[in-house]
């Protein structure tokens, strides 16, 4: 069985949002599971997804939620897997609630805190853990930092022409 991402959002109303985790994991054809558990609605479930999560294969867990965002800290506190945490603009105080949230774990039960929408790099922070005992992965992450590289040479170059 392949190892897998998790992803986990608050509510379907953080899809949007999420959708550019979706499009890096899809490139670099690796398995997710994406799922509406919420910390606060629907908290057993929760417990019981996480618990099972290192069984099924599952390597990293990536919590997305927007205004109080306990769900990433919820997460971590039921498993030693890494938690990834993604604080959505969800509400009137444009993501520094959910961000506060989630950045402010107290000490021993650790997040890896994204920027705000940060859905990308969760992502390819998930890669990166995984890509430690997959050397193929880790090419392909390689290769995408060498074309990221050549995007900017190429753009510096056009600013040569205009200026
Ligand atoms: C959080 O509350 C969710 O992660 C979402 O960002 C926010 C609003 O949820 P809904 O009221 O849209 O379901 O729990």
């Amino acid at each position: 069985m392949a190892n897998k991402v998790s992803i986990i959002m608050g509510s379907d109303s953080d899809y949007e949002n999420v959708k550019p985790a979706l499009t890096i994991l899809n490139n670099f054809d690796i398995e997710y599971e994406i799922r509406v558990i919420s910390a606060h609605r629907s908290p057993e479930i929760l417990v019981d997804y996480v618990k099972n999560a290192k069984k099924n294969n599952i390597k990293v867990i990536i919590g997305a939620a927007g205004k109080a965002a306990h769900l990433p800290g919820v997460i971590a506190s039921y498993t030693t897997l890494p938690v990834i945490g993604i604080p959505i603009k969800s509400s009137t105080m444009d993501g520094l609630d959910s961000l506060l949230s989630i950045v402010q774990m107290p000490s021993g039960i650790p997040v890896a805190t994204m920027a705000i929408d940060g859905s990308e790099n969760a992502a390819l922070f998930a890669l990166q853990i995984i890509a430690l005992e997959n050397l193929e992965l880790e090419k392909k992450l390689i290769e995408y930092r060498k074309n990221m590289t050549e995007k900017v040479i190429e753009k510096d170059k056009k600013i040569q022409n205009v200026l």
